[in-house]
Protein backbone atom coordinates (compact mmCIF):
# COMPACT_ATOMS: atom_id res chain seq x y z
CA UNK A 1 0.00 0.00 0.00
CA UNK A 2 1.11 3.51 -1.01
CA UNK A 3 1.99 5.79 1.81
CA UNK A 4 0.04 8.99 2.82
CA UNK A 5 2.29 12.15 1.58
CA UNK A 6 1.52 14.44 4.87
CA UNK A 7 2.82 17.49 2.03
CA UNK A 8 -0.57 17.04 -0.19
CA UNK A 9 -2.75 19.93 -0.52
CA UNK A 10 -5.55 19.04 1.93
CA UNK A 11 -3.31 18.52 4.81
CA UNK A 12 -1.38 21.70 3.75
CA UNK A 13 -4.59 23.07 4.12
CA UNK A 14 -5.95 21.18 7.63
CA UNK A 15 -2.51 22.43 8.93
CA UNK A 16 -3.59 26.18 8.32
CA UNK A 17 -0.42 26.70 5.59
CA UNK A 18 -2.62 26.81 2.70
CA UNK A 19 -5.86 29.46 2.28
CA UNK A 20 -9.49 27.69 1.65
CA UNK A 21 -13.09 28.87 1.75
CA UNK A 22 -14.26 26.53 4.55
CA UNK A 23 -17.90 26.40 4.38
CA UNK A 24 -18.00 23.92 7.99
CA UNK A 25 -16.27 22.48 10.49
CA UNK A 26 -16.27 20.22 13.04
CA UNK A 27 -13.89 17.71 15.39
CA UNK A 28 -13.79 15.20 12.14
CA UNK A 29 -13.87 17.21 9.24
CA UNK A 30 -13.83 20.58 7.00
CA UNK A 31 -15.71 21.27 3.65
CA UNK A 32 -14.01 23.26 1.53
CA UNK A 33 -14.99 25.04 -1.54
CA UNK A 34 -13.64 22.99 -4.51
CA UNK A 35 -10.54 25.09 -6.50
CA UNK A 36 -11.73 23.85 -10.01
CA UNK A 37 -15.58 23.88 -9.72
CA UNK A 38 -17.02 21.39 -12.18
CA UNK A 39 -20.55 23.04 -10.91
CA UNK A 40 -21.72 25.89 -8.74
CA UNK A 41 -21.29 24.86 -5.19
CA UNK A 42 -19.12 22.34 -5.58
CA UNK A 43 -17.99 21.50 -2.15
CA UNK A 44 -15.20 18.93 -0.61
CA UNK A 45 -15.63 17.30 2.54
CA UNK A 46 -12.14 16.22 4.14
CA UNK A 47 -11.77 14.01 7.18
CA UNK A 48 -8.99 15.74 9.52
CA UNK A 49 -7.33 12.20 10.30
CA UNK A 50 -4.47 11.75 7.77
CA UNK A 51 -5.62 8.92 4.90
CA UNK A 52 -4.55 8.20 1.67
CA UNK A 53 -7.86 6.90 0.41
CA UNK A 54 -11.34 5.68 1.36
CA UNK A 55 -9.73 2.23 1.74
CA UNK A 56 -7.31 3.70 4.48
CA UNK A 57 -10.22 5.13 6.40
CA UNK A 58 -11.33 4.34 10.20
CA UNK A 59 -15.05 3.37 10.63
CA UNK A 60 -15.56 6.41 13.33
CA UNK A 61 -14.06 8.47 10.24
CA UNK A 62 -16.44 7.72 7.34
CA UNK A 63 -19.27 8.14 9.50
CA UNK A 64 -18.35 11.67 10.15
CA UNK A 65 -17.31 12.59 6.51
CA UNK A 66 -20.70 11.22 5.29
CA UNK A 67 -22.31 13.05 8.01
CA UNK A 68 -20.81 16.53 6.87
CA UNK A 69 -21.78 15.28 3.30
CA UNK A 70 -25.36 15.01 4.09
CA UNK A 71 -25.24 17.88 6.44
CA UNK A 72 -23.44 19.87 3.26
CA UNK A 73 -25.43 18.13 0.68
CA UNK A 74 -28.83 19.79 2.10
CA UNK A 75 -27.11 23.20 2.53
CA UNK A 76 -25.89 23.42 -1.06
CA UNK A 77 -29.45 22.13 -2.19
CA UNK A 78 -31.56 25.24 -0.43
CA UNK A 79 -28.28 27.99 -1.69
CA UNK A 80 -27.77 26.67 -4.90
CA UNK A 81 -31.59 25.97 -5.94
CA UNK A 82 -30.16 22.64 -7.12
CA UNK A 83 -32.11 20.09 -8.50
CA UNK A 84 -30.27 17.33 -7.60
CA UNK A 85 -26.82 16.03 -6.13
CA UNK A 86 -23.98 14.07 -7.39
CA UNK A 87 -21.65 12.79 -4.70
CA UNK A 88 -18.61 11.39 -5.90
CA UNK A 89 -15.52 9.81 -4.33
CA UNK A 90 -12.02 8.93 -6.35
CA UNK A 91 -9.03 6.33 -5.04
CA UNK A 92 -5.94 6.15 -6.39
CA UNK A 93 -4.68 7.83 -9.81
CA UNK A 94 -6.54 4.70 -11.25
CA UNK A 95 -9.39 5.83 -10.09
CA UNK A 96 -9.32 9.53 -10.94
CA UNK A 97 -7.93 11.22 -7.18
CA UNK A 98 -5.69 13.70 -7.93
CA UNK A 99 -5.11 15.04 -4.07
CA UNK A 100 -4.41 11.70 -2.32
CA UNK A 101 -5.95 13.00 0.93
CA UNK A 102 -9.05 11.15 1.19
CA UNK A 103 -12.22 13.34 -0.02
CA UNK A 104 -15.74 13.40 -1.16
CA UNK A 105 -17.14 15.71 -3.52
CA UNK A 106 -20.62 17.12 -3.54
CA UNK A 107 -22.05 18.93 -6.39
CA UNK A 108 -25.38 20.67 -6.96
CA UNK A 109 -26.43 20.02 -10.00
CA UNK A 110 -29.29 21.52 -12.18
CA UNK A 111 -31.59 19.87 -14.52
CA UNK A 112 -29.88 19.06 -17.88
CA UNK A 113 -26.87 20.68 -16.92
CA UNK A 114 -23.80 18.46 -17.46
CA UNK A 115 -20.49 18.81 -14.78
CA UNK A 116 -18.02 20.75 -16.48
CA UNK A 117 -14.76 19.03 -17.02
P1 LIG B 1 -9.71 14.33 -6.94
O1 LIG B 1 -8.45 14.03 -6.18
O2 LIG B 1 -9.67 13.84 -8.36
O3 LIG B 1 -10.95 13.86 -6.24
O4 LIG B 1 -9.85 15.90 -7.10
C1 LIG B 1 -9.18 16.83 -6.31
C2 LIG B 1 -10.00 18.09 -6.26
O5 LIG B 1 -9.34 19.00 -5.41
C3 LIG B 1 -10.19 18.81 -7.60
O6 LIG B 1 -11.59 18.95 -7.83
C4 LIG B 1 -9.53 20.15 -7.44
C5 LIG B 1 -9.45 20.29 -5.95
N1 LIG B 1 -8.28 21.02 -5.47
C6 LIG B 1 -6.98 20.79 -5.82
N2 LIG B 1 -6.16 21.63 -5.16
C7 LIG B 1 -6.95 22.41 -4.38
C8 LIG B 1 -6.67 23.46 -3.47
O7 LIG B 1 -5.54 23.87 -3.23
N3 LIG B 1 -7.75 24.02 -2.86
C9 LIG B 1 -9.04 23.60 -3.09
N4 LIG B 1 -10.03 24.22 -2.43
N5 LIG B 1 -9.33 22.60 -3.94
C10 LIG B 1 -8.29 22.01 -4.58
Amino acid sequence: MTSYDPNNVFAKILRGELPSQTVYEDERTIAIMDIMPRADGHALVIPKAPSRTFLDMAPEDIAAVYRTVQTVARAAKTAFAADGITIQQFNEAAGGQVVFHTHVHVLPRKAGVPLRP
